[in-house]
């Protein structure tokens, strides 16, 4: 049953080309917070009949003139402003208003610690000004700031500077202008109090090119580490895909108030804080990595985004996958060994399965290419980016390195300075290589996780060894039906003694044989290695293949994910870990040719969000609590190399973050916890010890997080000097509220009555979004036992605050109304319990944005 509202829903077949084009657009600001003057001038041609239509939000209409003549055939309502009998060509001033202060949603102009930013994407332009406001609209923009001196000293836009003056009375005007012709949504100004560390570099075609960070003047000796990550995402443009800095000027400018991580507007990044602010004093090693990729991310847009944009937001993911793809190899590049790509490749396949495959798998499962929304901001989603991004890296896969770098030559060749459809790119990749990409296009059209099936059978005279593969799909909402995949499988036949090659399998029909002869022996079977189709593998392997794996597979993620998949069957039925597998655990720690990271990661179980998935239906507590009984009798079951593994692990080394340090510090700080699990006495100690003498946020963070998960004395003493000595750091006092949030509902007391307390603490404010996620958005969100709670409490609690925040930021409140999506797979009395709060939220008079999900979660 699809769950549409025809009234309020857009749909992708409904396109059409805009009847007008924007050449050159001139914005023209007065800046005030209460009331900000926006006068812009549009130079238009019309390219075919009817009125224009353009979109306005809480805009205040002020005037309207063409070609320098009051215009008055117009109509104005909450939403548009439509033109009637508009000429071939012309020149059209519209003067308008808007409120910044007023601003709560952080769309379009707003203020954020007394200065002034925006936000576009994906339809903000229209609370700044009356604009055609949909990507395949492309204009060059000119912009002049004006403001007060003295409370705006800094004025930025995009482009380049080409005027700065001061004027009469206090005030200042600057111009800047953007060569690149752009879509509106990448359109930014930042006007006040800020300063910037520059740096010029030199880029692979000798050009100079100057490099900003722009920050608060007591934030400025956090910024070097955000800035040498945007110097090496430059160099490995230019090396790995050809690509290089096309602006002479190149600005990033953190904020605190932001609804997301980043923003790519063109040579004016705007980034939350989150992922520019960083020193080893409050920042950890996974803020520095993910500094680095965020940073990278938003730079690798200004070709995949920028200089060849959507057609509409349909195709979202054509820029979303493909540079989540590309930041994803940058920062595997970075690792700097086949041992760290291995390492990052099983953290981003964590991330799709314990997030992805839940959305896909749930009431807002959508195509990466989706058919219809009704509020596009709630399709910013993982399925976009993550599952985009494996969709671009089985074409990768298949066409291999250099067959991909020519289908991206094409592309741009193609399309540099359009705004295009996944279609075209998946051409470009198709017609340059001769591949025929036309059945792979369902990975773009359909929604959900397609299993694949294998069953094997080994004739030992014959020495045939033979393999059967059989693909299946799940109905998604309004897709009942699905036609096959085309799926790409890494395989290899591992043979003791033996050295065998991989291959790869395409799996294009539902079912499909392979029969392979000479085989000496019974072959272990390695498949989907890497992780090279982003699907379940449903494949009963004995437990003495799967030890073999995880004891020898070559493939580093295929021995993590056999180890995985031992946990996960022993969880699942509720058992401890066999005398066997605490023999692999021991060896893998002992054995030196590892990375200390790839072990952290080996150690890790399966989280809880993926294990619901493994279930027919969910009972929180008890998946819970079998999960953390397997952990405490793994920690039991190797007590005796904690604490040799601990100190063993500690460095005096001047602090980085790189991945060997960080390696380093992650199996540490795993030592330390499992040493308060199991009780040592010295644990707590340990822990304490470490939060006191410690020199950088991950060892402090990671002590503190132990002793306050296992409820040790020292909790509240050590809760309670983080707080001092952070006081202010705002990013510090989130992981601070994240903390407590992330309790363990089995140890901590009155959990609830603890997260409501903390929100009326007097630093916790909920207009800010990484305060409100950092404490409301973490427990509902991340603490999945503490949410499940048996009496509904926790429900309660999310429909409180999903109702107070819609009222202030929507697409905030939004996200929070995923939490109880996946309810109908929950096991009585959660099921009907979160389904009455639903109800409930559904009674309320809702935004767009929350009640798209709300509706959809009920049908
Ligand atoms: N393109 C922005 C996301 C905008 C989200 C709007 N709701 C950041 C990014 O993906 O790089
Ligand atoms: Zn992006």
């Amino acid at each position: 049953m699809s769950s549409e509202n025809p009234a309020l829903t857009f749909y992708r077949n409904q396109y059409r080309p805009p009847n007008f084009a924007f050449s050159a657009v001139l914005l023209d600001f007065q800046l005030n917070q209460n009331k900000t003057i926006v006068s812009s001038t549009i130079d238009f041609k019309r390219l075919s009949s009817g009125s224009l239509h353009l979109k306005g939000e809480d805009l205040e209409f002020i005037s309207l003139e063409l070609n320098q003549a009051p215009f008055t055939t117009f109509e104005l309502t909450a939403k548009e402003l439509v033109l009637h009998g508009l000429p071939e060509q012309g020149q059209l001033r519209i003067i308008c208003a808007n409120r910044p202060a007023e601003n709560t949603s952080l769309m379009g102009l707003y203020v954020s610690g007394g200065n002034f930013f925006t936000q576009c994407e994906a339809e903000g332009f229209r609370k700044i000004t009356y604009f055609l406001d949909q990507p395949d609209v492309l204009s060059t923009f000119q912009v002049r700031l004006t403001a007060l001196k003295a409370s705006y000293p800094v004025l930025l836009s995009n482009g380049n500077l080409i005027e700065a003056k001061d004027l009469d009375n206090g005030f200042h005007t600057a111009l800047w202008d953007d060569p690149f012709p752009k879509p509106c949504y990448l359109f930014a100004i930042v006007a006040g109090q800020l300063q910037a560390l520059e740096q010029t570099i030199q880029t692979a075609d000798g050009k100079k090119k100057l490099l900003q960070v722009w920050v608060r003047a007591q934030d400025l000796a956090k910024t070097q580490f955000a800035m040498d990550s945007l110097i090496k995402a430059i160099h490995w443009d230019e090396q790995r895909f050809g690509l290089e800095l096309d602006l002479d000027r190149f600005m990033i400018v953190a904020v605190g108030d932001f609804n997301m991580g980043a923003m790519e507007n063109k040579g004016l990044n705007i980034f939350n804080t989150k992922y520019v602010l960083a020193d080893q004093q409050t920042a950890t090693d996974t803020d520095f990595a993910n500094i680095e990729s965020v940073v990278g991310h938003e730079y690798f847009h200004n070709w995949t985004g920028n200089r060849v944009t959507c057609r509409t937001w349909f195709e979202l993911s054509l820029k979303e996958g493909l540079t989540v793809f590309r930041d994803q190899e940058f920062s595997a590049d970075l690792m700097g060994s086949p041992s760290g790509r291995a390492v990052k490749r099983i953290e981003d396949v964590r991330v799709l399965r314990q997030i992805q495959f839940p959305e896909d798998a749930g009431p807002m499962a959508h195509p990466i290419r989706p058919e219809s929304y009704e509020e596009i901001n709630n399709f910013y989603t993982v399925t976009i980016y993550e599952k985009g991004a494996e969709i671009i890296r089985m074409q990768h896969t298949l066409l291999g390195e250099d067959g991909f770098q020519k289908g991206m030559k094409l592309y741009f060749a193609r399309h540099d300075g359009q705004a295009v459809t996944c279609d075209d790119f998946v051409a470009a990749m198709s017609d340059a290589n001769q591949m025929d990409l036309e059945q792979f296009k369902n990975w773009y059209r359909y929604a959900g996780t397609p299993r694949v099936h294998v069953t094997q059978s080994y004739d030992s005279l014959k020495q045939e060894y033979t393999l059967n593969l059989r693909q299946s799909s799940l109905p998604s909402p309004g897709q009942e039906v699905k036609p096959n995949f085309h799926i790409p499988l890494k395989t290899k036949l591992l043979l003791p003694n033996e050295d065998t090659e991989e291959w790869l399998i395409e799996l294009k029909s539902e079912t499909k044989q392979l029969i392979l002869k000479e085989i000496p022996q019974k072959p272990i079977l390695s498949i989907n290695r890497d992780f090279s189709a982003p699907i379940i593998l449903d494949f009963e392997q004995s437990s003495e293949e799967l030890y073999y794996l995880y004891g020898h597979d070559d493939n580093p993620f295929n021995q993590w994910e056999a180890g995985q998949k031992i946990a996960l069957q022993a969880i699942l039925e509720q058992e401890l870990p066999s005398a066997e597998l605490v023999t692999v655990w021991e060896n893998i720690l002992k054995n030196n040719a590892l990375s200390p990271a790839f072990k952290e990661l080996i150690l890790t179980l399966p989280a809880e969000s993926y294990l619901y998935e493994q279930v027919a239906s969910i009972n929180p507590a008890r998946i819970h609590q079998s999960r953390n009984d397997f952990r405490h009798a793994m920690a039991k079951s190797l007590q005796h190399l904690w604490l040799d593994l601990y100190q063993s692990h500690c460095t005096n080394e001047t602090y980085n973050s790189g991945p060997q340090q960080a390696g380093q510090r992650s199996l540490k700080n795993f030592a330390l916890h499992m040493m308060l699990e199991t009780n040592l006495a010295d644990g707590s100690a340990i822990a304490f010890e470490q939060f006191q003498s410690c020199n950088n946020m991950t060892d402090r963070i990671a002590a503190l997080n132990a002793v306050v998960q296992y409820g040790a004395p020292q909790a509240q003493e050590c809760l309670d000097r983080f707080y001092k000595q952070f006081e202010g750091d705002d990013l510090v006092i989130d992981k601070w509220f994240t903390i407590q949030a992330l309790q363990d509902p089995t140890s901590a007391k009155n959990l609830i009555e603890q997260i409501r307390s903390l929100k009326q603490h007097p630093a916790f404010q909920i207009r800010n979004p990484n305060r409100a996620r950092s404490l409301i958005h973490a427990f509902c969100m991340s603490n999945l036992a503490g949410f499940h709670e048996i009496s509904g409490a926790g429900y309660a609690f999310w429909l409180e605050n999903l109702l107070e925040l819609d009222k202030i930021n929507p697409q905030v409140a939004a996200r929070l109304a995923r939490a109880v999506d996946r309810w109908k797979k929950c096991d009585a009395p959660y099921q009907e319990l979160m389904q009455e709060h639903l109800k409930q939220a559904a009674s309320h008079q809702l935004s767009g944005d929350v009640s798209e999900v709300i509706h959809k979660s009920l049908t």
